[in-house]
């Protein structure tokens, strides 16, 4: 039975419409090259065709190795499945995303899709959109509304799974040591469902042992640059810090640097894990450079493919379709690499 909702009663109606009219124009020019069955048929049963659909995409920007994986992959997916897919990047500023979420609206395409780059501040677009009968799926990154008729389905990773991973990782690393375990934590974009999540699972598992300290915590905005401008300085103010918790690989990797540059052997006087895995932050893993890795696939395109065609055809989607995703030892990193798709 299909969700009735805004959005899905005037998508459905919509092409149900487009079908119909195919079919009639099929089924007239069927009759008048009085040729049975062949070209027409296609036309006349069945859901709209991959190659008449139209997806407009707002990507958050390309601040991470993770983000630009995510993007080639969702690419990937939509040009293997004949799907036309408008495509945009908001340098990871909200305002951009809302502007090409209107913009998709006005072209009337058949499903919007983004990755919200922070969870507040979307229903009055949403609304817009479901107003226009336009479908949206979110990926990667959620939203924050009480409203769960503005989209219909989200695609992702359990963020506070993946800071409670992380969490686990550093009980057990520190496990004999009685003395106060000091931690800076690199926290991702500011409102980001990443950075609020993975700091919420990380504090659940480290809060149950009191020696665990987080002495300071601060955005790097899942950025290289952001990680090491931030670890520079939190390493001054905080000269006896042991580990450093990193949303994203990227800050990890933008902390190896300031460790360096302080004269210190990352991996060793300071440890270090991270979130995402992607090729870099495998590699400085396997050099023993980061201890620990938590995996978030950003491998979505596929998935995304087949939840925009059962929509589209007014199918039911699951509400949250939770990814895949495991986690690396320095050892598993050495094993792992080469077989590693991004
Ligand atoms: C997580 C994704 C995060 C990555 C970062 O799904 O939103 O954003 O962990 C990326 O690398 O910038």
């Amino acid at each position: 039975m299909r969700r009735v909702n805004g959005a899905r009663s005037g998508t459905t109606r919509k092409h149900a419409a487009r079908v119909a009219g195919i079919a009639a124009v099929a089924a007239l020019a069927v009759t008048l090259s009085g040729c049975a069955g062949g070209g027409g048929d296609q036309a006349a049963s069945g859901p709209k065709d991959a190659g008449d659909i139209v997806v407009g995409f707002a990507q958050v920007g390309a601040e991470s190795g993770w983000r630009t994986a995510n993007t080639k992959d969702i690419q990937r997916a939509f040009k293997d499945a004949g799907i036309e897919l408008k495509f945009s990047d908001a340098q990871q500023k909200q305002e951009n995303q809302i502007k090409a979420i209107r913009s998709y609206i006005t072209q009337q395409v058949d499903v919007i899709a983004f990755s919200p780059v922070v969870e507040t501040g979307w229903d009055a677009v949403l609304k817009e959109a479901k107003d226009a009968g336009i479908p949206v799926v979110l990926t990667d990154r959620a939203v924050d509304s009480e409203d769960e008729t503005l989209y219909e389905s989200f695609l992702g990773s359990d963020f506070i799974e993946e800071g409670k991973k992380a969490g686990q990782w550093v009980v057990e690393e520190y496990a004999d040591q009685t003395e106060p375990v000091e931690i800076i934590q690199l926290e991702g974009t500011t409102g980001a469902a990443p950075a609020i999540d993975r700091a919420e699972g990380f504090a659940e598992v480290i809060g149950a042992d009191e020696k665990f300290q987080v002495v300071a915590s601060q955005t790097g905005d899942f950025t290289r640059a952001g990680g090491k401008q931030v670890a520079e300085a939190l390493l001054k103010s905080n000269p006896g810090v042991d580990l450093i918790y990193a949303h994203n690989d990227d800050m990890g990797l933008g902390a190896i640097e300031a460790i360096e540059a302080a004269g210190m052997v990352p991996g060793q006087d300071i440890k270090i894990v991270t979130v995402d895995a992607v090729k870099d932050g495998m590699t400085a893993l396997a050099e023993g450079k980061i201890n620990f890795i938590v995996e978030c696939s950003p491998l979505l395109g596929d998935q995304l493919v087949d939840i925009v065609k059962k929509v589209v055809a007014g199918e039911d989607v699951e509400k949250r379709i939770i990814t895949e995703e495991t986690t690396f030892t320095q050892e598993q990193a050495v094993e792992a690499l080469p077989e590693r798709q991004y």
